[in-house]
């Protein structure tokens, strides 16, 4: 028990340095009860009559480092563990974290869904899956070749996310006038840098396309090219997330600089009257992207002069 209560310190320290690990702290994790049976294998190929067999009383969060699991029973090298357990999910996309060294692959009842069973430092990685309601066999098999050891493995319920934007005059959706570029910035509470930094398109009713996003409270910040950013705050849980931009994108900002003033006006007054596919226009003009600039482009341009983004 002392040697789990020392690796404990252990990977407390360590999950400071995986800036990820953040995740793992983050209330939406999983909570997994404590029944992973553990079978230890004197070899690297969980071969033959375990060594040793255990419950273990919490996660996969073992940073074995250089010495044996069991002494005197388990090797500190050449040995491999087989982690099983039957585990109840809520339907919905779930996104499975591990860490290894050295190689680890894994099952969801019966189906490989990650293969790495290879000798290498210590790893991270990630995949996603849809699971349906109700219990699954999860099953992680590892193994330790030389020196350090690592085993890490958890998972949590994540969801996807579609923004819809509000854009000024514009016709009913469906309606190409609504097909514009957007800059969305999700950033969570921690100062840390966002969590999603995207230009993206949108479709002819002003959305941009899901994005796969963990659960948890944002701050969301969305820019069009030609209209000034708003940010609001959204809570995203499980499964989809349709957020609609809580206010109409102010227009005008032909630059894209933030702020707009009179160089937008500039941009505006040299292609007045153009229609698209003529000499002289400016599709960063169109405001309303009706395909022509015109007294519209200007009055939304002049409703809005002076302001700028909202911050991030
Ligand atoms: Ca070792
Ligand atoms: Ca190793
Ligand atoms: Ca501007
Ligand atoms: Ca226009």
């Amino acid at each position: 028990m002392m040697r789990r209560q020392v690796m404990s310190l252990i990977f407390l320290a360590l999950a400071t340095v995986f800036a990820w690990a953040r995740v793992a702290n983050a209330d939406t994790r999983e909570s997994f009860s404590a029944n992973w049976t553990a079978e230890y294998y004197n070899n690297t190929t969980l071969s033959g009559a375990p060594v040793w067999v255990e419950t273990l009383s919490g996660e996969i969060d073992f940073f074995y480092g250089y010495a044996s699991l069991v002494l005197g029973i388990v090797n500190e090298d050449d040995f491999s563990i087989r982690f099983s357990t039957v585990r109840s999910f809520d339907e919905g996309l779930y996104k499975f974290w591990l860490i290894s060294d050295d190689g680890m692959r894994i099952f969801i009842n019966g189906v490989s869904v990650y293969d790495e069973f290879v000798e290498r430092s210590t790893t991270q990685a990630h995949f996603t899956r849809i699971m349906t309601a109700g219990t699954h066999d999860v099953v992680v098999e590892y193994f330790e070749a030389k020196g350090g050891a690592v085993a890490w493995f958890m998972w949590l319920q994540t969801g996807t996310l579609n923004v819809t934007l509000d854009l000024l005059d514009r016709p009913p959706k469906p309606h190409p006038s609504w097909q514009t570029f957007v800059h969305m910035l999700l950033m969570d509470y921690s100062g840390a840098s966002p969590i999603l930094d995207m230009w993206s398109p949108t479709d002819q009713t002003g959305t941009v396309y899901p994005t796969e996003i963990r659960m948890g409270a944002y701050r969301l910040w969305v820019k069009s090219d030609t209209a000034l950013a708003r940010a609001q705050t959204v809570t995203l849980v499980a499964g989809e997330n349709a957020i609609t931009v809580n206010a109409q994108l102010r227009e005008g900002d032909a630059d894209g600089n933030g702020l707009i003033n009179i160089t937008d006006f500039s941009l505006l007054a040299t292609p007045f009257g153009k229609l698209s596919g003529q000499a002289g226009f400016n599709i960063a003009a169109d405001f309303n992207n009706d395909g022509i600039i015109n007294i519209t482009d200007f009055s939304l341009l002049a409703t809005s002069f002076g302001q700028s983004d909202a911050s991030p």
